[in-house]
């Protein structure tokens, strides 16, 4: 028997967390630890990276490399991270307004080439930092400060994008269920290609809609049903759509296909970071690096 190395608390981090109590995003937070330490993931080996919003400060309460980006930047950061060194485990933890409002265009774009890197969204369907305003996910006639007689636009489904955007693997779980969430964090980030995992999250302070005892009559497992086949796309589709009185959790779809570094012929001669200095020597190298700093 091999001895456990790494635990949950190995990636606890120093901070002093400052999101509202009985907030779903402890609970997420948990269970990303819980898959490191499942997956005994060396800390140094985890880089994280996030925008701006309520659920984009989790990398800060993490022990891990980490990168909080401006709002709705946080693809770039981590297909960047992911080239430079690509034996990294990139995990990108953000919201659902920093990736469907700002950062849409990058989304669609990251799924399509296939970039090794896991996305977790908060999914609380509102901006919640900023006050609770109306996101891309809340749906239609969604009263919010900025949408006082109710949001005109019908919502994104984002389980749907994901599907036919191009994403590798995708799959939905709930703030309210850490077994769940573990077991749903630890597939994704094992999987080779881009990894997309919705979210459920409870925001007590600006949903009041969306709650857990709203979720759980309607939530449940596609794990448990044997007929569903997550590699059928049509199937994928069907089960996507569905919402309201029966919400399914679980692994929606996955697909094999080449990740965008593999096509990169340099990086097969090993990460990026690990190059020699090609051509240049090294102290034109460090006098480079020096103007960076
Ligand atoms: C370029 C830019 N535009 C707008 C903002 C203001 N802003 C900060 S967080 C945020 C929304 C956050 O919502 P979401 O990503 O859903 O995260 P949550 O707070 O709900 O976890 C907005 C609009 C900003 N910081 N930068
Ligand atoms: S406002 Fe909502 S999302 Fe933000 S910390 Fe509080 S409960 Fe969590």
């Amino acid at each position: 028997m091999t001895e456990t190395q790494f635990t949950p608390k190995t990636y606890e981090g120093e901070r002093e967390i400052t999101w509202c109590p009985g907030c779903g995003d402890y609970g997420i937070i948990a269970a990303i630890r819980q898959a490191l330490a499942q997956l005994q993931i060396p800390p140094h080996r985890a880089f994280f990276v996030s925008g701006i919003g309520c659920g984009s400060k989790l990398p800060d309460y993490l022990k891990v490399n980490g990168y909080l980006g401006l709002h709705g930047r946080t693809l770039p950061i981590a297909q960047g991270v992911k080239i430079a060194n690509h034996d990294l485990k990139v995990i990108i933890t953000t919201g659902d307004g920093d990736s469907f409002g700002i950062g849409m265009g990058h989304f669609m774009h990251a799924m399509r080439r296939n970039t090794n890197v896991t996305m977790i969204i908060e999914d609380n369907k509102v901006y919640a930092l900023t006050k609770g305003q109306y996101s891309p996910l809340s749906p239609k006639g969604w009263v919010s400060s900025t949408t006082p007689d109710g949001a005109l636009e019908v919502e994104v489904n984002p389980v749907l994008l994901a599907i036919t955007g191009g994403a590798t693997f995708v799959a939905r779980t709930f703030s309210g269920d850490p077994k769940h969430m573990t077991q749903i964090f630890a597939q994704a980030i094992q999987h080779k290609g881009f990894a997309f995992v919705d979210v459920l999250q409870i925001c007590v302070v600006y949903n009041h809609v969306n709650t857990t005892e709203w979720y759980r009559p309607r939530l449940y497992k596609l794990d448990g049903d044997a007929s569903y086949n997550p590699r059928d796309y049509q199937a994928a589709l069907q089960k996507a759509r569905e919402w309201g009185d029966r919400i399914p959790i679980g692994v929606f779809y996955v697909e094999e296909r080449p990740t965008y570094e593999e096509q990169i012929p340099a990086l097969a001669r090993g990460p990026l970071v690990q190059h020699a200095y090609e051509g240049y020597s090294k102290q034109t190298w460090d006098e480079f690096r020096a103007t960076m700093m």
